[in-house]
């Protein structure tokens, strides 16, 4: 029985796979990713079994944040191809059966974007900075920026910026890189000019549209200092403010004139479950990313209850949860597991230090199990399939990251999640490009990481991601329907059953366990010796009385 095919809409349990476009394939061997090579290497993500993918930014940009700051939201950059490209690659997943999200970033624009040349060309007051967060400084001469708030990037969120007349007149609001102006979201003419891009995109046959820093678009607009200890929620002045629903109420309504259940899929780091449920009511967003489980410890008790509090907080509205272990934005899973410190902090990155690799790709395979068990969607980050680490000894020269830049290499930044793929070959670029220099280097390691060496090694990474996508489709893992019900298990283990078919184990515990009578085991993430679960080992029973109620 093929659960996928169940009339629940597609991403409700769909498994995603993130391609981060500038590093899976080069066609043009310019040493950066693009759609041709994307549209060529669709066959592996339909032999991985995925049901839809999701790409990064992809519009015409000057990429001072990797293409998260647009300069046109109805084309594609050059580097990446043409716009018959993307209308190809659609077409070409669709083909195979795979949706097709796209990126669309409301909160801010390039700098380079014709709206805020206008609003620098214009004087203080004009309708072209009404676009914008323009605002005279403080202090005598308006030297100091007009509020406290911090970039997410670094330094403060304002740059003040020369009047038509050369000299240093307001300053303009960028929470992320000043070369991605904030969008003022109090103007009718922004909500507008989203719900033409939107349309633009939906009407081009795009299935679904990730949502870049869903949470913050609205700011108090009387900009008051934040007050650094802040909650955010509807006294924060700009994250979770609770005029933001208005906007998602409004992009639902354009992807509900859609046939074929187009969703809408936020990002939104908040760190109180029922505040992000809120963006999940039935009017609003479709899905949101539960970071929740990267942010967690690897560990029985804190992975648990971010499992538990996550359901609980999707339930009361009808959402379905969407998993993720690794994206563009954070440490390799591989790499955080084989740490003492197992859990994901932007303002604590820790490069450097003491890292396992072998135990992290232990987990890894473990966590990729655990997953893709839970109820919901699940999002994959190109590479993870292949156990890829975090690339921690980039030269600091390669590094793009304005993460990097702006505090002064204080934070290591996300280039080294960032690595182009590595398909074939033993030596850099590893099929990747032609070109000998893709724009950013990987490590020889790799050799043993590509796509090549690993398919057919039943050992490996790849082949566990191809066997749980496999088994994740005819069990009831994938289905939406079949409701999860925690097992009893010795201290250290979780144990969850799915529906009457399928159940999930996961020893964090320093010792062994026995798996139970009875129940055949479908897939194990190491080889188990007399149904013997070792330490940071999962497994998926199936078809016996390990699920029964007890
Ligand atoms: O990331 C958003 C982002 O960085 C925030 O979620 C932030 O880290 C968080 O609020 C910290 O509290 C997205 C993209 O995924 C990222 O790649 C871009 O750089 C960023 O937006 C700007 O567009």
């Amino acid at each position: 029985m093929e659960y996928q095919s169940v009339n629940a809409p597609w991403w409700r349990n769909a498994v995603i796979y993130q391609v981060y476009l500038r590093s899976f394939a080069d066609s043009d061997g310019d040493g950066i990713g693009d759609l041709r090579g994307t549209i060529d290497h669709l066959g592996y993500l339909a032999g991985l079994g995925v049901d839809a993918i999701w790409l990064n930014p992809w519009y015409p940009s000057p990429m001072a944040d990797a293409g998260y700051d647009i300069a046109d939201y109805r084309d594609i950059d050059p580097v990446f191809g043409s716009l018959a490209d993307a209308d190809a690659l659609v077409a070409a997943a669709h083909d195979r059966g795979i949706k097709v999200i796209i990126d669309m970033v409301p909160n801010h624009c390039s700098a380079e974007h014709p709206w805020f040349r206008a609003a620098l060309a214009a004087p203080p007051g004009a309708p072209e900075r009404g676009k914008f967060w323009f605002r005279a400084g403080r202090g005598s001469g308006g030297e100091l920026p007009p509020n406290n708030w911090p970039s997410i990037f670094g330094g403060p969120a304002w740059t003040r910026a020369a009047g038509p007349d050369g000299r240093p007149g307001e300053w303009y609001l960028h929470l992320f890189d000043p070369k991605q102006p904030d969008f003022n979201w109090e103007n009718p003419q922004v909500r507008d000019e989203f719900a033409d891009v939107l349309r633009f995109w939906l009407d081009r046959g795009v299935d679904g549209i990730r949502i870049d820093s869903a949470a913050i678009l609205v700011k108090d607009p009387a900009l008051p200092d934040a007050d650094t200890g802040g909650e955010p929620g509807p006294g924060h002045p700009y994250t979770d403010r609770d005029e933001i629903h208005e906007i998602y109420r409004q992009w639902r309504r354009i992807a509900g004139e859609y046939p074929g259940e187009r969703a809408l899929i936020g990002e939104i780091w908040l760190p109180d479950h029922h505040r992000f449920a809120r963006y999940l009511r039935a009017d609003e967003l479709h899905s949101a990313f539960s970071f929740a489980l990267l942010q967690s410890t690897w560990d029985a008790g804190s992975l648990r209850r971010v499992i538990d509090d996550t359901l609980a907080a999707h339930a009361p509205v009808g959402a379905p949860a969407a998993w993720v272990l690794s994206n563009h934005d954070v440490t390799r899973h591989v790499t955080r597991y084989g740490r003492t410190t197992t859990s994901f902090d932007f303002a604590n990155r820790r490069h450097g230090e003491p890292l396992n690799l072998d135990l992290g790709a232990r987990r890894a395979r473990a966590a990729i199990l655990l997953t893709l068990a839970l109820p919901g969607a699940v999002y994959l980050y190109q590479g993870e399939e292949l156990g890829l680490w975090e690339v921690e000894d980039l030269p600091d020269e390669a590094r793009q990251d304005p993460m990097w830049h702006r505090t002064g290499g204080a934070d290591p930044g996300r280039d080294g999640c960032r690595v182009p793929m590595p398909w074939s070959g033993t030596e850099p670029p590893f099929g990747f490009s032609a070109s000998s220099q893709p724009w950013l280097p990987q490590p020889h390691a790799w050799k043993d990481h590509t796509v090549e060496a690993e398919s057919e090694d039943p050992a490996s990474m790849l082949e566990l991601y191809r066997a749980a996508l496999r088994l994740r489709r005819s069990a009831a893992f994938g289905d939406p329907a079949a409701p999860m019900r925690w097992l009893p298990s010795p201290a250290g283990v979780l144990a969850f059953a799915r529906g009457e078919a399928g159940a999930c184990y996961l020893n964090l515990s320093a010792g062994p366990v026995v798996l139970p009578e009875g129940a055949a085991v479908l897939l194990s993430s190491q080889p188990l010796s007399a149904r013997e679960l070792a330490p940071d080992t999962a497994a998926w029973l199936g078809g016996g009385p390990a699920q029964k109620r007890r």
